[in-house]
Formats: C-alpha cells, sequence, structure tokens
C-alpha cells in the first residue's frame, strides 16, 4: 500500500514532468509538523542555529539575524534526520526517478519570521551539482504560507532550460541573496499557496525563490531535503556524505569538479 497520503503518484508525476513542481497534500501528519516544529523551537532556543547558519546575516535590524535559517540539521538532530528520511517522500521520490532510489543530500530549516527578507529567484542545481540526472527539493510547510508571509514562488516549465549562468543584481532589501535568475521569455512567476504538512516537490533546474515575509505577525516555517537519484557520479562536495532512505550507511560519491556549467565560481557552493 502507498505511504502517500491521498496521492495519485502517477497524477503527481504527470504534474512533476510538465511543471517541473507539484505540490502533494498533507505529505507530513499534523503530528510530524508539530514534532518538527518543537525540534526547530528547540534547536532556535539552543542558540545552536545562529552558530550553524551559512548567511553571515548580522545587521541586529534584520529578522533574519535572530532568526537564522537552519543547514544541515540532519548532520545533529534526529528528528530532522527521521523526517528527512519521510517514508511517503521516498516513495514519491522513487517515482519520480522512474524508480531508481532517492539518496538524501541536505536538510535545511526557515524560520522566516515577518519582516524577513525573501530568497531571489535562483535554480538548486547550480549549488548542488548533481551529474548525472538532477537533485529534487522537498520543501513541506510548517505553517500556512501564502504570499503575504513570502510563499515559494515558482516558474513552471523553466526546468526544461539549462542553468543561467548569467544572473542580475537582486535587490537586497527584499532578498538575502546577491543574484536572481531572469524569468525566460513567455514564463510566469506564480506563487505557491500551502497548508502545514503540504510539500512542495521541484526539479532541480526549476526557477523558484520566494517574496519577502510581509505579514505582522506571522512566522513563514519550512522544512527543506534536498535529493538526487542513486545512479548520481557526483555532487559538490557541501552536501556529501548522502544518506540512504533506510539510514543504514551513509554513500560518498566523488566530489563534483569545475563547478559544472556555470564555472568556478560555483564550485562547493551552498544555496
Ligand atoms: O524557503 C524559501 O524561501 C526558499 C527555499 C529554496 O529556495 C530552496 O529550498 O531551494
Amino acid at each position: 500500500m502507498s505511504s502517500v497520503p491521498g496521492s495519485d503518484l502517477a497524477a503527481l508525476k504527470t504534474q512533476f514532468d510538465r511543471d517541473g513542481c507539484v505540490v502533494a497534500r498533507g505529505m507530513f501528519s499534523s503530528a510530524e509538523v508539530a514534532e518538527l516544529i518543537a525540534a526547530f523551537e528547540g534547536i532556535h532556543h539552543s542558540g545552536e542555529s545562529e552558530k550553524l547558519h551559512s548567511d553571515q546575516i548580522t545587521d541586529p535590524k534584520d529578522p533574519l539575524t535572530h532568526w537564522p535559517r537552519v543547514v544541515h540539521p540532519h548532520r545533529f538532530n534526529a528528528t530532522a534526520r527521521r523526517h528527512m528520511l519521510h517514508p511517503a517522500v521516498r516513495e514519491t521520490l522513487a517515482a519520480f526517478f522512474d524508480g531508481v532510489e532517492p539518496l538524501a543530500a541536505q536538510t535545511m530549516y526557515y524560520f522566516k519570521p515577518p519582516g524577513a527578507r525573501g530568497q531571489a529567484l535562483h535554480q538548486d542545481n547550480l549549488y548542488l551539482l548533481v551529474q548525472p540526472g538532477t537533485c529534487v527539493g522537498a520543501w513541506t510547510a510548517m505553517d500556512i504560507c501564502d504570499e503575504q508571509n513570502g510563499c515559494m514562488l515558482v516558474v513552471p516549465g523553466s526546468h526544461r532550460g539549462n542553468l543561467v549562468c548569467n544572473q542580475l543584481d537582486a535587490d537586497t532589501k527584499e532578498y538575502f541573496n546577491s543574484n536572481h535568475v531572469p524569468v525566460p521569455k513567455g514564463m510566469k512567476v506564480v506563487p505557491v499557496c500551502m497548508q502545514p504538512g503540504d510539500t512542495l516537490f521541484f526539479h532541480g533546474n526549476l526557477i523558484h525563490g520566494s517574496g519577502p515575509n510581509r505579514h505582522p505577525t506571522r512566522f513563514r516555517r519550512s522544512f527543506i531535503g534536498h535529493y538526487a537519484a542513486g545512479s548520481l557520479k557526483e555532487i559538490s562536495k557541501f552536501y556529501l556524505p548522502l544518506v540512504r532512505f533506510d539510514d543504514a550507511m551513509d554513500i560518498e560519491v566523488p566530489a563534483a569538479v569545475g563547478g559544472g556549467a556555470c564555472g568556478e565560481t560555483w564550485q562547493g557552493a551552498e544555496h
């Protein structure tokens, strides 16, 4: 029996192949969402996330200085690791990878408090450098996510294009990253409204990001995993070791060298 709640895997795959992204509703139960929220409140209050985050935002007036995203929590927190290896996520990814077992490469947790900047449009494969194939993100909402609190923004169909190396400057008042990928001609940016427990799956070449959280009181918390098909031959060293879904052993593959399609600038970078 499928572990994917109420979802038709074939329909999810059809939409994923067509648009480069799809929302699976209710992937995580409300108990699982509550468990993740409690674990990350604990990590936040322990001060660990400020030591571990990688963005180096230090302006005391910036909400992200006080609520930095947590990078790679599966490496030190058992709840994050267990949810990274969620059975319904595994089953969905295996369908997207045409039956090849997925491996986990990364986790992140964004608190995105009121007033926080968003993340300008980007493509994850530029950073993960998965070869052959692609990485896939599984982004699970902990809160109601809408345009007011900075929901995810996607450009459906953009996964069919190449990685865009010539990026533009992003408005750093609105976004915490400094570059953005322009929207290809004829394509549109679409907001993805989600309920707690819904998971957005997205292809590594999909252009995506999020706007600022303009809501006066609501956080926009999310738990994110990045994955690749087990047939991959290399990935950026920042994402090694990879983790099998049975958690029996970590997997090493060669680290990508040369920075992929966009050259050295991106080598080993994180996103
Ligand atoms: O959560 C966000 O605002 C952006 C996350 C993202 O772009 C990603 O996980 O690749």
